[in-house]
């Protein structure tokens, strides 16, 4: 069993998005080992993206994600980091759209930005990830 760490961002709580993200979730055979709604401040999101620091949509992403709470949570499943990736779709959800139909931020996100979910993009990231909201796993896997 592989865990992986999803967001559900501000624009997925708020557009009533949850349930339905949940549903694929399970239907693809993760199972939510933990979840959390947070309202994250920015020094939080400053650390947790502290690899897009020097980007220009650094501060518009800072703004994005602290605009209403979120839901954390930390699925698990053999292959749970790729498939969850494989799930949400390409970061650019008005793209998705086209490319990538059935994906989650296609149907729930808006542009490269509101797109609605995250997902840890590789194993290393995982651990880093899991234990920054989850300070009781604090091995990550
Ligand atoms: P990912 O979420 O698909 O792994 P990253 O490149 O790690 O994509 O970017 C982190 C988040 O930053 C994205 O999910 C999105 O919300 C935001 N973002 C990425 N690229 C841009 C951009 O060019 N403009 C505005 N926001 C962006």
């Amino acid at each position: 069993m592989e865990r992986t760490l999803a967001i559900i961002k501000p624009d997925g709580l708020l557009g009533n998005y949850t349930d339905d993200i949940k549903k694929t979730i399970i239907e693809y055979g993760s199972s939510i080992f933990k979840e959390k709604i947070v309202q994250l401040d920015e020094a939080t999101v400053e650390q947790f993206y502290a690899q897009h620091s020097s980007k220009s949509f650094f501060s518009r992403l800072i703004k994005y994600m602290t605009s209403g709470p979120v839901l954390v949570m930390v699925l698990e499943k053999d292959n749970a980091i790729a498939d969850w990736r494989a799930l949400m779709g390409p970061t650019d959800a008005s793209k998705a759209k086209i490319t990538h139909p059935h994906s989650i931020r296609a149907k729930c996100g808006l542009d490269i930005e509101r797109n609605c979910v995250h997902g840890s993009d590789s194993l290393k990231s995982a651990q880093r990830e899991i234990p920054f909201f989850f300070k009781e796993l604090s091995s990550g896997q």
